[in-house]
């Protein structure tokens, strides 16, 4: 990949020297931080170019791209070949998603799964990039981790990852994954929405019994951070909280790597900071997110009151999704929440629930919030295994006119708020069939 990586740096030296570049990356906290590195680094270059943070691709949008620049995408277009071939200008992307059409001739695509390289992020490959064009770059690399971080990368590190770790200063240290592992510890349990701890998260009670069950005492008058606890502390605290999952969920699903990070002079939890750029996007404020990757002060601030605001809304409406009425089958849970939770943090919140012991393996869950005239929709399955919940939305939804889009174990549509009740009759409908026929099977073998 680094061969591939110089050969690029060559063909687009001489390419901008002709032409100014525009840079589109994806809103997701990978996206955000893939773009200010390479914004950065372009800069540092002297390049001539500007920047814009999208929700996905689309065939308008890429139509409307100018053609005397050099377009380059970054953490998306590695599935958009067909409409990128029809531009009349030079295009590269830096991406890490499948590719499973013909690249074009006026397509260079970094990507580590053409070569069948270590799978790393967008992030990670703008860092590879930035650090080949100058090793004055280096100072990109906390970024690249955080990227890491966003996706979820951060479970099987390979050569790569270990560089950008090191070259970051990065400190890792096996723990509780609940963050910000740099805040006081009572906090961090009761704010902790991912993971979703019951009885924990959201309960103050439940987070002193908890401490109190650990041996980890006040030391004047508040609790140490998470990353401050001695290894006897932690491996305490872990044993409460696998006590307390018992039957219900997998503590295994919470143990791992903290990352250590230094942001702005200051030591933060490299989850923490992935999760205030992911709500900045989310609460449709890209711009501070990156902002706030790229160092400047006004970003950071703004990005704060966002990502408290984000996580009361996540909060309040964990708790009403506790408190309220669902309409429940043997295999699955319908959560009309009508215009009690945010449409754009409706879908957020199906999957932390998801996550949660509160819901057994299998179980799908079905979440709905209005969004003005339309009513959002968002499927989970618990326990990330059974039934295509993709498929269940499609069977209520196709015949009633919608368009579902999503993946087997997370999937989502759009209904207008006048088919609410119809909608929901319907889905009850195929779910209770879906369980026949799943029975049946079961019986036939
Ligand atoms: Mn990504």
């Amino acid at each position: 990949m680094l061969e591939e990586i110089k050969k690029t740096i060559e063909d687009l030296d001489i390419l901008s020297k002709n032409k100014p570049i525009k840079v589109i990356s994806h809103f997701d906290t990978d996206g955000i931080t893939s773009a200010a590195i390479f914004s950065k680094a372009l800069r540092r270059w002297q390049k001539n170019f500007s920047l814009k943070i999208v929700k996905g691709l689309e065939e308008s949008f890429i139509e409307s791209l100018p053609e005397n620049h050099i377009l380059i995408f970054l953490d998306l277009a590695s599935n958009s070949l067909p409409y990128l071939a029809k531009k009349n200008t030079e295009i590269f992307i830096f991406d890490h998603h499948e590719i499973t059409q013909e690249i074009p001739k006026n397509v260079r695509i970094i990507n580590p799964m053409k070569i069948g390289s270590e799978q790393i992020c967008s992030a990670a490959i703008c860092y590879l990039f930035a650090k080949t064009l100058s090793m004055q770059n280096k100072d990109l690399a906390t970024l690249a981790v955080i990227g890491m971080v966003g996706d979820n990368h951060e479970r099987n590190l390979g050569k790569f990852y270990d560089e950008i770790i090191k070259d970051s200063e990065t400190t890792v240290k096996r723990g509780l994954l609940i963050y910000p592992s740099t805040r006081s510890l009572d906090r961090s349990l009761e704010y902790s929405s991912s993971p979703y701890i019951p009885g924990i998260t959201g309960s103050q009670k439940g987070v002193f019994e908890l401490l109190r069950d650990s041996g980890i005492q006040r030391i004047n008058g508040s609790y140490k951070a998470l990353y401050e606890l001695t290894e006897e502390e932690m491996s305490k605290l872990m044993t409460a909280i696998t006590m307390r999952s018992i039957g219900k969920f997998d503590p295994h699903d919470l143990i791992g790597n903290l990352y250590l990070i230094k942001f702005f002079n200051k030591l933060e939890d490299a989850r923490e900071i992935s999760a205030s750029i992911n709500a900045c996007s989310r609460m449709d404020y890209p711009h501070f997110a990156l902002g706030l990757c790229l160092g400047d002060k006004n970003s950071k601030s703004n990005a704060e009151k966002i990502y408290i605001e984000y996580k009361q809304n996540l909060i309040s409406a964990l708790k009403y999704v506790s408190e309220t009425e669902k309409i429940s089958g043997k295999n699955y849970t319908i959560i009309n929440a009508k215009n009690n939770i945010k449409d754009t943090i409706i879908g957020t919140i199906a999957s932390i629930i998801s996550h949660s012991p509160t819901y057994k393996k299998g179980t799908i869950i079905i979440a709905l919030a209005y969004n003005e005239d339309k009513i959002k929709v968002s499927a989970r399955i618990a326990g990330r295994e059974g039934r295509n919940v993709r498929d269940v939305l499609s069977q209520v939804v196709l015949p009633l006119g919608g368009e579902v889009g999503g993946h087997p174990t997370a999937a989502g549509c759009l209904i207008s708020k006048e088919k609410e009740e119809l909608f929901i009759s319907e889905l009850k409908k195929v779910l209770d069939i879906e369980l026949i026929k799943v029975t049946a099977n079961k019986e036939n073998l």
